[in-house]
């Protein structure tokens, strides 16, 4: 078989296009690729709807990759090795109800589940604003390519509308910011100190609907609400997803 550029660069710019044009309107747009979006990505797709996963960088994975200080592990309480099961991610047991699990294969396989949930990836997409209407709740998000933000160009964004939001953009919880920017109804207060247990033990209380349509999850969620941060325990991210997706599926699936 002969190779021919021109059919490539159709065949890349033709499919992704009418993906572009598909997903101008989803049910949930997951804000971030870390280990909470990637999880309530693939919980939320899993029941059948129309999830988008919009990433700033190049790859998903946010802080996982790097697990503990570029040791490229993570650690997992008891509370939280289903989800590791869930996901096929293999684990060991270390002391009493630790399990460590390698950050790459975590990564990995949290986002094959969400591509096997149907969930579709944007990569190197900023989101940079949201829509509000009348009703006071969140119906969309403003979005620009990442290299128009890096290389400080004017160029006006473009937007996805959504019927859900969920913030899982880690400790900048950017999503939250972005609402308290323009309204009352958001206060972000800012993550506490390094205390695990805290951290983690909280993590579910913080994982809601902080505005109409806009759920936070993973460091967001403990960031909104002035909670501790965790380290390199990543138990509270995995369940924090889950929750996020099981807060949209009770609305969108009733
Ligand atoms: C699109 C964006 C935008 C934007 C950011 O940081 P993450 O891994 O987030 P979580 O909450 O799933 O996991 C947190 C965990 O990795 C961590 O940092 C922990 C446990 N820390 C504890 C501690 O004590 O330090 O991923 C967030 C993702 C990243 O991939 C960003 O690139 C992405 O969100 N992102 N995507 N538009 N405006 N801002």
């Amino acid at each position: 078989m002969e190779l021919d550029e021109r059919t490539i660069t159709r065949a890349i710019l033709e499919t992704q296009m009418e993906i572009l044009l598909d997903y101008t309107d989803v049910d949930v747009a997951v804000v971030g690729g870390g280990p909470s979006g990637l999880a309530a990505a693939s919980f939320i797709g899993s029941r059948g709807l129309k999830v988008a996963i919009i990433e700033k960088k190049l790859s998903v994975g946010g802080g996982m990759w790097g697990g503990g200080m570029m040791f490229p592990r993570i650690v997992v309480q008891d509370e939280a090795k289903r989800l590791l099961d869930h996901f096929s991610i293999r684990s060991a047991p270390y002391g009493n109800g630790y399990w460590v699990a390698s950050s790459v294969e975590s990564v990995a396989k949290l986002t094959a589940a969400a591509c096997d949930a149907g969930a579709e990836f944007f990569n190197l997409m900023t989101v940079e604003d949201v829509m509000v209407r009348e009703q006071g709740r969140l119906s969309g998000l403003v979005i620009n390519w990442t290299p128009v933000e890096m290389a400080g160009l004017h160029v006006d964004p473009l937007t996805i509308g959504c019927r859900f939001a969920v913030d899982a953009t880690g400790h900048d919880a950017v999503v939250a910011r972005l609402v308290e920017k323009k309204s009352d109804a958001v206060r972000v207060k800012g993550e506490g100190f390094m205390w695990a247990d805290r951290a983690e033990s909280s993590i579910i209380s913080h994982t809601r609907e902080i505005f109409p349509g806009l759920i936070v999850t993973g460091m967001a969620a403990n960031a909104v609400s002035g909670e501790h941060r965790m380290g390199p325990v990543f138990g509270g991210m995995l369940l924090s997803g889950e929750h996020a997706a099981s807060l949209v599926i009770r609305d969108l699936c009733p």
